[in-house]
């Protein structure tokens, strides 16, 4: 246990059931195993990718751990099947994802797990709340900051700070 924590960067989805219970609980189930730091505000946005399922709650939130990735990894899906995800559809509503953004400044590309996060640098629904916790935060392969990244991103619209329902 010489070695210290790492930052790491999640994104966690919820589009089905109580969006906002399932994204309390996943924070309650990750931080008996990391120390959470910043948690952005949850947004309501508009589904990217299958646009004909619910609107997503989404935040990202920061946290220190001495998980490997590939454990960090297996800590996230535990929680979503823990959540009542049904795993291999992609996709499809879910009660919870989570997905790993960042680990420290670690690229890794491997089958089961691409760090940073392939589609991040284009997803609005990422880049908003993490422009909002880590404005300064540089990706690793682009070199860019996050607030560049944002400011590159040209369809922003459909993401909402939320009050609740
Ligand atoms: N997740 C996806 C696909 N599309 N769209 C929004 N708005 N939010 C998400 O979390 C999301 C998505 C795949 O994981
Ligand atoms: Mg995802
Ligand atoms: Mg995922």
């Amino acid at each position: 246990m010489g070695s210290k924590p790492v930052a790491v960067y999640l994104g966690l989805g919820s589009n089905l059931g109580d969006r906002q219970s399932h994204l309390d609980k996943a924070l309650e189930l990750l931080s008996w195993r990391l120390r959470i730091g910043k948690v952005s505000s949850i947004y309501q946005t508009e589904p990217i990718g299958n646009i004909e399922q619910p609107r997503f709650l989404n935040l990202v939130c920061q946290g220190y751990t001495r998980l490997a990735p590939m454990e960090l990894l297996t800590l996230a899906k535990g929680i979503e099947l823990k959540l009542g995800r049904t795993p291999g559809k992609s996709n499809v509503p879910r009660p919870i994802d989570i997905d790993i953004l960042f680990y420290g400044e670690q690229v890794i590309e491997t089958p089961e797990l691409v760090i940073p996060h392939p589609r991040l640098t284009e997803r609005a629904f990422v880049l908003i709340p993490l422009a909002e916790i880590a404005p300064d935060l540089v990706h690793p392969l682009s070199g860019k900051t996050i607030k560049e990244l944002l400011a590159g991103v040209t369809e922003v619209q459909g993401v909402f700070k939320w009050a609740g329902d």
